[in-house]
């Protein structure tokens, strides 16, 4: 094994602030120095994982090949910060355990306040039966029973949720 690398994985529902907390830490870790790479959702199912759907196969293959990738870069001493749904409990919990150093973040803000915040719309038209599938809506979301990290995204801003983050990897504020 090569250098110190770590695996941060942001999990939660679309529109908790997942991919903005991560891409926070992102570049808080980078301004430090820190070797950080950033494993979103959105742009890994339009390159690595073009064409996948949201079935439950579809998306564990989605979460298995970005473990992958975040294993390699681990391996070799960066930090990656992965940001995907990750639904199920049973796959987080195979990828993460292959992992090393592995943290689980859950970004928790309630169903009735991404529905309202519905940054892109979607759940407005997940809920007149639109898309099929949602999560949250017409699809499962396991939350994390023992996650590592608990923010409650609804509670905190996203300067807060960043300063919990870097405490919790053992950076000071
Ligand atoms: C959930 C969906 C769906 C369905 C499209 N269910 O907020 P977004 O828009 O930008 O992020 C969501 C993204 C989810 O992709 P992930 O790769 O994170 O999911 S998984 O880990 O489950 O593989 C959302 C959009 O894609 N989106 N259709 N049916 N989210």
């Amino acid at each position: 094994e090569v250098g110190t690398g770590r695996v941060v994985w942001f999990t939660g529902l679309s529109g908790a602030g997942k991919s903005t907390l991560a891409s926070a830490l992102h570049a808080e870790l980078t301004a430090r120095s820190v070797a950080t790479e950033l494993l979103d959702g959105d742009a890994v199912r339009e390159n690595l994982s073009k064409g996948l759907g949201f079935s439950r196969e579809d998306r564990d293959t989605n979460v298995r090949r970005i473990a992958f990738v975040a294993g390699l870069l681990a391996r070799h001493g960066v930090t990656v910060l992965v940001s995907a749904i990750s639904p199920y409990e049973a796959t987080r919990r195979e990828v993460l355990s292959a992992l090393p150093n592995p943290t689980e973040v859950y970004v928790d803000a309630p169903l009735s306040v991404v529905t309202e915040r519905d940054v892109k719309g979607l759940y407005l038209r997940a809920l007149a039966g639109e898309i099929a599938h949602f999560t949250g809506v017409s699809d499962p979301y396991e939350a994390p029973r023992n996650p590592d990290l608990h923010l409650r995204t609804d509670r905190i801003s996203v300067d807060e949720g960043l300063t919990a983050l870097l405490a919790h990897l053992g950076y000071g504020a």
